[in-house]
């Protein structure tokens, strides 16, 4: 069994990027990256906050990162105490020695120093023992951010020395954070004047974002105010008795306008609130908050520690980012680990986020999608702005559904220059993920209120989009659509991906079976105008012939005579190499595979799962042995050069009875934030960060793939095909409003209802 922790034993400076994403801890409303107290904006410090965006002048726009709660950094015998950061040090170090430091800052030998994070309750550990002159030092925190309030983080601090340590203790609120196209705040205002408090306005709209911050020590000390610019700062100072441990909690709020009226008056009587209740209580509240969440979506793995691990620390994450407080927020393709991405939501969360949220937690499925219902005014733009009817989702959406995607989106590593890319233009497969969303909401929940409040209506935007994009040549009878680009992204500008295409004529379906059911036409409101009941009848008989046509006759390529279905037109012409070749011919190591002049585009490799992704949501489009070969022709060559992509050919493995195939490709994605090697720079641009698609991917090919658990007809079936370390699995799965536990051993399942249900949807 696991014990639902993760350390690092040894300091090495390369990874202070890797695990600020590794040991991040959220709640929804924040996420803080798993960097030391120390630690400034040079070492990638974040507390992201979730729907919150702000632009500077011509830099993308992305989402803002609040000042730093958790600041704090120890002087002993008038020394700055801390490791050597990322641009002191050469890389090599272990662990044990220091890189010289500047000033007044000490040079000290590290003998002991560990980071670990408790997954189950989202709880960051450090310990590091410095060797300084007179003897060693230990400081020892443990700090979270609540999951029970998601305003307030609170951490405690223990110090203890072998010697009389001569100790100041300098902490609070630093709010000179670490941007990628800031600063994102124009004004900052800092004050420890009694409490410590940072009130910073934003650039582009004058949001507030507020921190208030208290300290509790239960040990005589003298307690001052410090100054530094952009920080709110006090010190408590001591002399240590030998190896007396003393402790030093702190706590802090944050609010934002976006949240309240006057976000730093409410930042402070949070922070009052909290300091009263203490450290420990806080973290009773939280863990309680934890388990209770785990309650229902834990997935106990026996025989296979590594794998149950690496999967239950991926739902983590999708935990750490659920948007349990609000509405109308999703989950950003790179979570909450900060800016990269522009902190905007993609198809990720429908396509590969949704499943474990929808199986698990249907509340927070249906916010999920309710963030899309109530961008649809956004999306009805961006269509209009580009020639369209209906609702063109934005390709990275950010508040209102505006889309962050810029027209040059990749910087050419040769000249520099930004290159023309049509990510946010042609990849129109967007808003069919969100009808099917919808569809499978309604389908595994057995809710249809979603409908009512706005879903309907979003389906029949999204099929008048995919409607007034369908192209028809004079001769023929079927509807194409020219000019996309599918999952795969090195290949722009296609005509008919077979994804794009299968995905629109499940839009159409979902929209022909809306219009014929009379629950939701009332709810579907102003089909067009004028809105007269007669006008109206009219308006949905006409829609129906339409996406009825539509739906019969959008092309769907099929398999040829090899049994390979072309991913395009034009694919199977297309210079058929390896993916090593493919990578032998770059340049430049961080050269762009895509666009007009990439080294993939004109050969059969591909960036991720593309038809295989087709595959994966309509299994029954073909019979096993054309699936068996499309996954064995596309897989040799797909670069997996997303990490949307490996979770997709596991699941297809898996419904063909590949499993031994499946099993190294789920371990890659449940691994993704476990594991280094993911991709953390694009020149001097960090694009690093969590990877919540992969998580959900992973959670997908453990329930869907190897647990093989399918709804049909109302009805939960679970064919299992475990990997063969994996001797007895057991899980949830939530169904029309019903908690299931499923028991497998030995290849057989057993689906049992469980007694406490809870309400599922709110
Ligand atoms: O949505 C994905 C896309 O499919 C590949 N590039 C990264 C995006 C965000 O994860």
């Amino acid at each position: 069994m696991i014990d639902w922790k993760i350390k690092d034993n040894l300091y090495n400076p390369d990874n202070v990027a890797w695990h600020g994403n590794k040991y991040l801890t959220g709640n929804g409303y924040m996420g803080v990256r798993g960097t030391l107290e120390e630690y400034t904006k040079n070492q990638l410090v974040a507390v992201n906050l979730a729907g919150i965006y702000d632009k500077v002048g011509d830099g993308w726009r992305e989402p803002v990162n609040a000042p730093n709660g958790f600041y704090g950094y120890l002087i002993v015998d008038d020394e700055i105490v801390r490791l050597p950061d990322v641009t002191e040090c050469d890389g090599k170090s272990d662990g044990t020695e220091s890189g010289n430091n500047t000033g007044n800052v000490a040079t000290v030998k590290c003998s002991e120093h560990f980071i670990e994070l408790d997954y189950r309750h989202g709880v960051f550990t450090r310990c590091t023992t410095f060797r300084l002159l007179r003897g060693n030092i230990t400081v020892r925190s443990s700090r979270f951010v609540s999951m029970d309030n998601v305003h307030v983080g609170a951490i405690k601090t223990e110090i203890f020395a072998d010697f009389h340590a001569d100790v100041k203790y300098v902490f609070g609120i630093d709010a000179d954070v670490w941007d990628i196209n800031g600063p994102h705040f124009d004004i900052i205002k800092v004050s420890n004047d009694g409490m410590l408090t940072v009130d910073a306005v934003t650039h582009e709209n004058n949001h507030n974002v507020s921190v208030a911050e208290e300290v509790r020590s239960d040990f005589p000390c003298e307690l001052k105010d410090e100054e530094e610019l952009n920080k709110a700062l006090k010190s408590v100072s001591f002399i240590t008795d030998v190896n007396k441990v003393y402790e030093i909690e702190r706590f802090f709020a944050v609010y934002t306008s976006l949240d309240c009226d006057n976000p730093i008056e409410k930042a402070k009587e949070d922070t009052v609130r909290i300091a009263g209740a203490g450290f420990d209580k806080l973290l009773d509240e939280h863990r309680s908050a934890w388990e209770d969440i785990w309650k229902y979506s834990e997935v106990i793995i026996e025989g296979d520690d590594k794998s149950m691990e690496a999967l239950n620390y991926s739902l983590y994450h999708l935990h750490s980012i659920a948007p349990r407080h609000a509405d109308n927020l999703s989950i950003a393709a790179r979570g909450l680990s900060g800016q990269t991405y522009k902190g905007a939501v993609f198809w990720d969360t429908e396509m590969f986020i949704l499943d474990f949220f929808l199986m698990t937690e249907p509340e927070v499925a249906k916010k999920l999608i309710n963030y899309r219902i109530d961008t649809l005014e956004g999306a009805k733009k961006k269509a209009a702005e580009y020639g369209y009817d209906g609702a063109f989702y934005a390709w990275e959406s950010q508040e209102k559904g505006f889309d962050a995607c810029s027209d040059y989106n990749v910087t050419d590593v040769f000249t520099k220059r930004p290159m023309r890319t049509y990510f946010k233009d042609k990849q129109i497969h967007i808003s069919s993920a969100i009808a099917y969303a919808i569809g499978k909401y309604v389908e595994i929940t057995g809710d249809d209120s979603l409908l009512k409040e706005g879903g309907a209506e979003t389906i029949i935007e999204c099929a008048k989009f995919y409607y007034s994009a369908l192209v028809k040549k004079v001769n023929s009878d079927r509807y194409e659509l020219r000019d996309v680009i599918g999952p795969d992204e090195y290949h722009e500008r296609v005509d008919n991906n077979g994804y794009t295409n299968r995905m629109a004529k499940n839009t159409f379906r979902l929209a022909v079976r809306v219009l014929e059911n009379d629950k939701f036409i009332s709810h579907i409101c102003k089909l067009e105008e004028p809105n007269e009941e007669s006008a109206d009848s009219e308006i949905r008989s006409r829609l129906l012939e339409m996406f009825k046509d539509a739906y019969e006759k959008i092309y769907i390529p099929e398999p040829d005579s090899e049994g390979i279905i072309p991913q395009f037109d034009g694919y199977g012409e297309l210079e058929d190499v390896t993916v090593d070749e493919v990578r032998s011919r770059l340049l430049d190591p961080k050269e762009y595979w895509g666009g007009a002049y990439g080294v993939a585009s004109h050969t059969k490799v591909i960036k991720q799962a593309d038809v295989v992704t087709w595959l994966a949501m309509y299994p029954q489009d073909f019979d096993t042995k054309v699936i068996e070969d499309n996954w064995n022709y596309y897989e040799k060559r797909t670069e997996h050069g997303s990490s949307l992509s490996a979770c997709m050919y596991a699941l297809v493995a898996c419904k063909c009875g590949m499993t031994e195939e499946a099993f190294p490709l789920f371990t890659k994605s449940a691994t993704a934030d476990l594991a280094p090697g993911g991709k953390e720079w694009a020149g001097l641009v960090y694009i690093g960060g969590t990877h919540p698609a992969s998580a959900g991917g992973a959670y997908m090919v453990a329930i869907e793939g190897f647990a093989g658990v399918e709804f049909a007809e109302g009805k939960i079936n679970v064919n299992p095909r475990l990997p063969k370390n994996w001797e007895k699995m057991t899980f949830h799965i939530s169904h029309k409003g019903t908690m299931y536990r499923v028991d497998i051993e030995e290849g057989k399942a057993t689906v049992t209802e469980v007694d406490d249900r809870r309400s599922l949807i709110a």
